[in-house]
């Protein structure tokens, strides 16, 4: 029987990426994420394959509860969870930048992450299987300008993750946090709140992760053998490294 697959943030970048590479491998595939036309045409796009569209807010607790509970009985054995949606927004210094923004960052990558990892986590604990993917950030372990709060939240997946990890031990639930460097997907778009010039500016004369490198090591860890758990891997592109830390003088 095919493995059921279950990402949110299926609508755009690696989330989308990941639910192609799948899909077309013959997993039955969990696609979620607001935009509902994405999804239908997601679903269009490949139809061979065993795709379910959810639409839903994954900062909607009953909404994400709720979805997971009514998952039809093919799909109900979630074998693999992408913990994908996020987002960040803004790049402006703490002290003037706007506290909506804050909040929303919160609400998705952290509770709408711990909400959709609640709703599912049973479901592997009693089948004694499981393998969850979270999306942390390079962001989440080096501090960087206007980071702020978007990497204080990648902080926090991380951490989680690696708790995730004690709790489940004897369960055979594996947990990875993936940990990418920048990736020209709509995430700047959404940073910059839909200002294009701003969005493209980020990647000019580089080159940055593609969306593929992100679904390849994602399908890549979910083969590796049942005793092997990749607890965490930061993955940058070769043209970014860090800049070292700074020293302020007189
Ligand atoms: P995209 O903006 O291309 O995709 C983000 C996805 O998250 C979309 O499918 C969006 O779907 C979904 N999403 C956002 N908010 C919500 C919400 N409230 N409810 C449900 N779904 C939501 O960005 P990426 O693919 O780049 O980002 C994916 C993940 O990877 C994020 O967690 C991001 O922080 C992380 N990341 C990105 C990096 C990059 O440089 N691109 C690097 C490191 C990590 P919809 O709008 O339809 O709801
Ligand atoms: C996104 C990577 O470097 O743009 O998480 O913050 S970066």
């Amino acid at each position: 029987m095919s493995k059921v697959v279950l990402i949110t943030g299926a609508t755009s970048g690696f989330g989308e990426a990941t639910a192609e590479k799948f899909a077309v491998s013959g997993y039955k595939v969990i696609i979620t994420g607001r935009r509902r036309e994405r999804l239908d045409a997601f679903k269009a796009k490949f139809p061979t394959c065993d795709i379910l569209p959810i639409c839903f807010d994954v900062r909607d607790k009953k909404a994400v509860f709720d979805a997971i509970a009514s998952l039809p009985e093919a799909y109900k054995n979630i074998d693999i969870l992408v913990n994908n949606a996020g987002l960040a927004l803004g790049l402006g210094h703490a002290n003037e930048v706007d506290i909506e923004d804050w909040e929303t960052m919160v609400d998705t990558n952290i509770k709408g992450l711990l909400y959709v990892t609640r709703a599912v986590l049973p479901i592997m604990v009693e089948r004694k299987s499981g393998y969850i993917f979270n999306l942390g950030s390079i962001a989440g372990n080096w501090p960087y300008e206007g980071g702020n709060v978007y990497g204080a939240t990648k902080a926090f997946v991380k951490q989680f993750s690696l708790n995730l990890r004690t709790d489940l031990r004897g369960t055979n639930v594996r947990v990875t946090n993936i940990e990418p460097g920048f990736s020209e997907t709509e995430f700047s778009d959404v940073r910059f709140k839909g200002d294009k010039t701003k969005a493209k500016k980020v990647y000019e004369g580089t080159k940055a992760l593609d969306k593929e490198d992100i679904a390849d090591t994602i399908f890549t860890l979910a083969h590796l053998p049942p005793h092997v758990n990749v607890n965490r891997i930061e993955i940058m592109p070769t043209m970014q490294s860090c800049g070292g830390l700074f020293v302020e003088r007189r």
